[in-house]
């Protein structure tokens, strides 16, 4: 069986949202939904810009999705033969996850419609595709192909302006109605058979129309080539794309290619995982490191990803604490350049953190929770729309998910640790740490008749209990992060001037006292029988079973969290919260303290957002729990394959692929099955190979050096690759 490319044969207009998704082709710049070229709007067809973002009137802000170049309509003798219009008798959509390249094959019975396409990973702005038609009836062809200004949006419309041109090559323009950001779209097509040619504008776009006539046995092509630039890019979109266009149609759709397919060779170099014993298991792999892979921000040195990737504009294209907690580890351990990008984004976004905790009367930097373009937080007061009333709730994540800030500190943190690299640190990581660590001294309730301070009025990482305190995520994700701030002192102790400059510039003289004071101070979670209590009260909350809950139910899309929800007064929780913090700080606790939050809190866990099952996963391997490890492992890395995950929050759609558990699936074959440690630039596994892998093989890039990784159940081995 081939790990490397995934098939679906059969269409049916249902699961064509899903196959948007699974069918994702990008480049980190931008993500083409894999739908199909003639798709309607119905089907969400889209071009997900990265990192630029547009307000419609008072609706959610979110990212823009480009007109779309690449769209193609066949008739013949005025019988449209199109998906969605037309019954096929067979259709076959693919994805080669190792060029990332898609491609489709449809016997509409007068003819046959294959198509291939790719997003370069080479010139991330050009975008192509080849046609081949087949015709098995002599008639009159048509096909309308051009720039489709159909847009799908969840809040839009976000352009304005559009104007068209056409000739050799068609361009639309336009700009974002909240800042203006220009935008410039062309595409050049090119034919091997003869036909004529008129051009048509319209509200929907501008096309140029084909036509043909075909006789039974005749093959024709099409070569499509485009392009997309905005105005963050440059500051004449419109000629940049028209001149890519034609330098890509000089080289040739089979040399774009080409040049694609290098770049994705030296992606998979890097970080390829095999894995040996279960094909099905590789493929899932294969296919989640593709999906993280394709859009990681390689062309920007400051970019981060957002937690629905390129494939649509759910969570408002934000960057959330995924991008530290699970997309981080794969790139920091085999393209650490993508993990300096992710850090970068957070260091220029300091000023948007600085801002709101002054916003909510604090000291330091309360990231954003969605945090968008220059750190603006997109996250709303009313996040959830209720079923029963429609009406919006008022929902807590900007305001309490205050771990946030000590999240952007982990991965800040260990990359120095991974690496021995200080560079980050002095570029602003180091502020970045002092004032996310100055945030959570502002933050703590102190009591004038205890020693202990708390964070009280927060939510950690399970969502569905708000407010609560003392969550022992959070607190000890704050621990981490003051103890951060004052390891500085420790890492820079050779460079005096550095620490001093930093004291001067934060006037920070009095908060090394303070923190240091804070330490020692912040609450430790309760226990019972080993078991670390969420939150303070949580195990007085009703001890019901899952079952027992979404028996509770009224409406299957209703919110299980909140003052109302379902969840909210039993101890059934969404996602890892416990067990993520023991993910991420496995060496404080034994194996005895594991097992025991494991055993008490996995069968109390939803698993309702995706980035909950790798964290068991890891604990799971540290505790010898592999039967458990590989099912949480196949849940994981599957996710997009079988389109899984939840698709609603209340009324709100939050569909896409799913990047916290592509990297999940990283994490738990490398850091899990593998047992993979890096500090300072020293690698130690401690393998848990499940008994259905035989082998797994990876590589790690370590300092200036790649480490091939061979785990099997004789032992391991860590060869330099020449
Ligand atoms: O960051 C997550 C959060 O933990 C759960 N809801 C979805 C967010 C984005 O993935």
């Amino acid at each position: 069986m081939d790990t490397w490319y995934f098939e679906k044969r059969g269409w049916d207009s249902q699961s064509a949202v899903a196959d948007g998704n699974r069918f994702l082709i990008a480049n980190g710049y931008m993500g083409l939904r894999g739908t199909v070229e003639e798709a309607a709007r119905l089907h969400c067809p889209a071009v997900n810009l990265a990192g630029v973002y547009d307000r419609h009137a008072d609706r959610w802000r979110e990212p823009v999705n480009a007109p779309h170049p690449l769209y193609v309509r066949l008739s013949l003798d005025a019988r449209p033969l199109a998906l969605g219009e037309t019954e096929p008798v067979s259709h076959t959509q693919r994805i080669d996850y190792r060029r990332g390249v898609f491609s489709r094959h449809t016997d509409f019975g007068a003819a046959v419609l294959e198509s291939e396409r790719f997003v370069s990973l080479a010139q991330v702005h050009l975008l192509a595709a080849r046609l081949k038609l087949c015709f098995r009836e002599d008639g009159e062809a048509e096909l309308r192909t051009g720039i489709s200004t159909d847009l799908w949006d969840l809040n839009g419309p976000h352009l304005f302006d559009f104007a068209f041109s056409h000739g050799q090559t068609l361009l639309c323009t336009a700009v974002t109605g909240e800042k203006k950001i220009p935008l410039a779209v062309a595409q050049r097509a090119v034919c091997d058979f003869r036909c004529t040619e008129r051009f048509e504008t319209g509200e929907d776009g501008v096309f140029r129309v084909l036509r043909f006539a075909v006789k039974k046995g005749d093959v024709c092509r099409l070569t499509l080539l485009a392009a997309v630039f905005t105005g963050l890019d440059t500051p004449d979109p419109a000629q940049r794309a028209v001149t890519l266009c034609n330098q890509a149609s000089r080289q040739g759709y089979a040399a774009c290619l080409r040049e694609s397919d290098e770049a994705w060779e030296r992606v998979w170099q890097a970080s390829a995982v095999e894995m040996h014993g279960d094909d099905e298991a590789a493929l899932a792999l294969h296919a989640s490191q593709y999906y993280l892979n394709s859009i990681a921000p390689r062309h920007a040195a400051n970019l981060s990803i957002p937690a629905r990737g390129l494939s649509g504009q759910t969570y408002k294209g934000a960057v959330f604490w995924d991008s530290e907690i699970f997309f981080f580890p794969m790139f920091v351990h085999t393209q650490p350049e993508v993990a300096r990008s992710l850090l970068r984004y957070r260091i220029e976004t300091l000023p948007g953190a600085l801002k709101k905790a002054a916003e909510y009367g604090y000291r330091g930097a309360f990231y954003a929770w969605e945090s968008q373009e220059g750190g603006a937080e997109g996250c709303t007061d009313f996040n959830v729309v209720d079923v029963f009333t429609h009406r919006p709730v008022r929902t807590y994540f900007r305001d309490k998910q205050i771990h946030i800030s000590a999240d952007v500190v982990y991965a800040l943190r260990r990359y120095y640790e991974i690496t021995g690299d200080d560079s980050l640190l002095l570029a602003g990581g180091a502020e970045v740490i002092a004032q996310c660590a100055r945030f959570y001294l502002s933050r703590a309730t102190r009591h004038p008749d205890r020693e202990t301070v708390d964070f009280a009025d927060v939510i950690g990482p399970d969502e569905y209990h708000e407010r609560v305190t003392n969550n022992a995520f959070t607190n000890r994700m704050a621990a981490y992060c003051v103890e951060s701030a004052l390891a500085l002192r420790d890492i820079f102790r050779a460079r005096p001037d550095f620490i001093a400059a930093l004291t001067e510039k934060l006037d920070y003289a009095r908060d090394w006292e303070l923190l240091a004071d804070l330490l020692g101070r912040i609450r430790k979670p309760r226990t019972r029988k080993g078991v670390i209590e969420q939150f303070d009260g949580y195990f007085a909350l009703e001890d019901c079973s899952l079952d027992t809950v979404r028996g509770r139910l009224c409406d299957a899309r209703e919110y299980w969290g909140g003052d109302h929800g379902v969840a909210g007064p039993t101890q059934i929780i969404k996602q890892a919260d416990v067990i993520a913090l023991m993910a991420l700080f496995p060496e404080a606790f034994s194996d005895a303290q594991l097992a025991a939050n494991w055993a008490y809190y996995e069968p109390r866990t939803e698993h309702g957002s995706s980035l909950s099952a790798c964290m068991y996963a890891l604990t799971a391997c540290r505790i010898g729990r592999l039967d458990r490890a590989w099912e949480l492992f196949e849940k994981t890395a599957s996710i997009d394959l079988v389109g899984g995950g939840k698709q609603w929050a209340g009324e709100i759609y939050i569909g896409g692929t799913h990047p916290a558990a592509n990297g999940g699936a990283w994490m738990i074959a490398a850091l899990g099955f593998a047992g993979l440690r890096v500090e300072k630039g020293r690698l130690t596994l401690s393998p848990h190979l499940p008994k259905q892998l035989t082998r797994l093989r990876f590589p790690v890039t370590v300092g200036e050096e790649r480490l091939l990784v061979t785990v099997t159940h004789e032992g391991w081995t860590a060869e330099k690759e020449e």
